[in-house]
């Protein structure tokens, strides 16, 4: 039986017009059927998918094609029934999931109702670890291992992380804890050299295949040259350096780091070298200790316009397969852009205005800054939480710091935030982008959360603008202050410009009144003021009722004044926000209602946020509708509210 499928298998490999092979992959053990030929023409099939997919959806391509060659060595070299492989960030696991029965799925990747861009354990038993945040698996394979162990199992765990992704902390408390316990476990280091952007830090250097590669061998022709420019004794002195060699390798190479911490450590291995890598995985899993296997990877590789720009197409919106080029809004002028030359602006006149990024200077916008003031410019990798320290402390000595951040990912400084800056309230200027509703990305990169987690801490001050104008009045009002500030802002665009006029600082703690009306008060914090201003016109129309419409601007400290003037005035309060209810803006203004007595007195109040629950993947503005979140939502419950006595 074996044999007769095999032999079919190679019989359409030789007929030209054979159906592909990546349409017979049933499950991840079909893999291992392939031969090192019929692997190398599944790599080519996985990359036309991978590209043809991502062209109309968007997403994270370059990962996902430097990895090709490496996901099919795993998959040959491990049980997946039984072993377990963990992927860092997840955002490379396109291949993994055509493999591993998501081949006829995969063309609604990251669409609403279709499967996500990262592994997801509710989607596949093979996604044994859910991702999205980067440098959590060697940890969850640590745990997955550790809990084998108690099992008194024998099963294999690999975890595969980028060499970004290493830069983390928490990748080397793991490592380090690993190291200590010992037992079987796996660590792929994947090395492209690439973060999003070039990887930084000491580390990178480390870990670069020029330093084990390129930098060993133009060392060796140096010292060669040398030696045989010594007349007469120079080629016995070559023979002694050539016998030393070895040693000279592994003292530079990165085997040295890992081995400190008690990991054997294979490489570097050619990532694009499906029976290298063979070798290597069958020799890693024999060890009865942690290995590190360090293989070497392009990204991008096989798509021209990903190899020559691997930081542009890591991850993206829809393209033109064939020439790379971008379909759709990328000149919009967004809120990054914004933040981005309202930055550049504001430090020109100031030199104590420095950025921070942890590894994301295209998606916040800080590239433009690190290119006109290079030396007021810090990426200090995938390390949120070293960025915001690091930011405490240069706010100690007198600078401004602003760190940019995606939202969701600021949610791991947590206790930096509160510590080492709330505490000392040390002027440190938060820029979080991506707040709300990103889209596609899903659960794990929505900035649902950051007005929870920000307006409790003691001294912090926390802001949302309505537009991108009133995000550059947002931070010279940041820098004017003399705490600590967040500014939050939605991914996207509102107005897509800002005015000629200079930008202003605001005033402290007050709210912008949009709107003056009788019979509803709407108060909207950030991007959801000018949706809810257009849903209160519309609402007027229709029913001839005054609504006023107020832009919070301050979610902490809460324009108190501002709003108890608004509840004297009315009986019917809407409190919008694009955050988690629990806890966000809304939270906020019952809370000072209920301390003031307003609630006994009967205002009826309602709230329009994010529910108690992690919201799915799919397009911005449909998820927004879903969740009642845009105009014709805030409509409905603008005449709902109106209709109630
Ligand atoms: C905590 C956190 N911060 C930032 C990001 C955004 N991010 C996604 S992938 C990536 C770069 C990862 O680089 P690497 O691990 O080397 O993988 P590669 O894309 O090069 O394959 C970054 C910064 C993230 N996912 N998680």
């Amino acid at each position: 039986m074996r044999l007769a499928r095999a032999l079919i298998w190679r019989m359409d490999l030789l007929t030209g017009g054979a159906p592909r092979i990546l349409d017979r992959i049933q499950a991840p053990s079909d893999v291992k059927r392939l031969d090192f030929f019929e692997c190398s023409k599944l790599a080519g099939e996985l990359r036309s998918e991978i590209i043809s997919v991502v062209a109309k959806n968007g997403g994270h391509l370059a990962p996902s094609l430097g990895v090709v060659e490496l996901t099919l060595a795993l998959l040959r070299a491990f049980d997946l029934e039984e072993d377990k492989v963990i992927w860092d960030v997840g955002h490379q696991a396109y291949a993994y999931k055509l493999l591993t029965g998501r081949r006829d799925q995969f063309s609604t990747l990251r669409r609403f109702g279709g499967i996500s861009g990262f592994p997801k354990r509710t989607e596949s038993p093979y996604d044994v670890f859910g991702v999205g945040h980067s440098s959590t698996s060697i940890s969850a394979a640590l745990g997955m291992a550790m809990a084998r162990d108690l099992a008194g199992k024998k099963h294999h765990v690999t975890a595969v992380i980028g060499d970004g992704s290493m830069t983390a902390g928490m990748a080397f408390e793991a490592l380090n804890h690993a190291g200590a316990v010992g037992s079987p476990l796996i660590v792929v280091l994947n090395d492209n050299e690439m973060s999003i952007s070039r990887n930084v830090g000491a580390l990178s250097l480390f870990l670069s295949s020029n330093l084990s590669a390129n930098w060993m061998k133009r060392m060796k022709r140096r010292i060669e040259s040398i030696l045989l420019s010594i007349p007469n004794i120079g080629e016995d002195m070559m023979a002694v350096a050539r016998r030393g060699e070895q040693t000279l390798k592994g003292f530079f190479s990165p085997s040295f780091l890992f081995e400190a911490l008690n990991f054997n450590y294979v490489g570097p291995v050619d990532g694009h070298d499906l029976e290298e890598m063979s070798r290597v995985f069958e020799l890693a899993k024999r060890q009865d200790a942690p290995v590190l296997v360090h293989v070497l990877t392009q990204k991008g590789r096989g798509f021209t316009p990903a190899e020559k720009n691997p930081a542009h197409f890591h991850g993206l919106g829809a393209f033109n397969p064939d020439t790379g080029e971008a379909y759709g809004s990328g000149t919009a002028f967004t809120y990054t852009k914004a933040f981005s030359s309202a930055l550049i602006e504001l430090a020109k006149d100031d030199p104590r205005i420095v950025a921070i990024t942890a590894a994301m200077p295209e998606g916040t916008g800080l590239a433009a800054f690190a290119e006109r003031f290079p030396k007021r410019f810090v990426d200090v990798g995938i390390c949120e939480q070293h960025a915001v320290t690091l930011a405490a402390g240069m706010a100690t000595q007198g600078l401004k710091p602003v760190v940019a951040v995606y939202s969701t990912f600021l949610q791991r400084s947590y206790d930096q935030i509160l510590h080492d800056v709330a505490l000392q309230k040390l002027p440190v200027i938060f820029c979080l982008d991506r707040a709300g509703i990103v889209g596609e990305d899903g659960p794990t990169h929505h900035g649902a959360f950051d007005l929870s987690y920000l307006r409790h801490m003691p001294n912090m001050a926390v802001l949302a603008p309505k537009n991108e104008d009133e995000l550059r009045d947002m931070l010279i009002t940041a820098v004017a202050a003399d705490g600590p500030t967040a500014i939050r802002y939605p991914r996207g665009f509102r107005d897509g410009a800002v005015s000629e006029r200079p930008a202003r600082v605001l005033p402290w703690a007050r709210m912008e009144s949009l709107r003056e009306g009788v019979d509803l008060a709407v108060i909207a914090a950030g991007d959801t003021a000018l949706a809810a201003l257009e849903a209160a016109k519309a609402v007027e129309r229709e029913s001839g009722k005054r609504i006023s419409v107020s832009n919070a601007r301050f979610v902490k400290p809460l324009p108190e004044e501002d709003i108890l003037s608004l509840a004297r005035r009315h009986s019917r309060l809407l409190l919008v926000e694009e955050n988690a209810l629990a806890g966000g803006f809304s939270s906020a203004v019952l809370e000072l209602l209920a301390d003031r007595g307003f609630l006994e007195k009967g205002l009826c109040v309602r709230r329009m946020g994010l529910p108690d629950a992690f919201v799915t993947h799919g397009e911005q503005a449909l998820l927004r509708g879903m969740l009642g979140l845009d105009q014709s939502g805030m409509e409905s419950v603008m005449k709902d509210m109106l209709a109630a006595n």
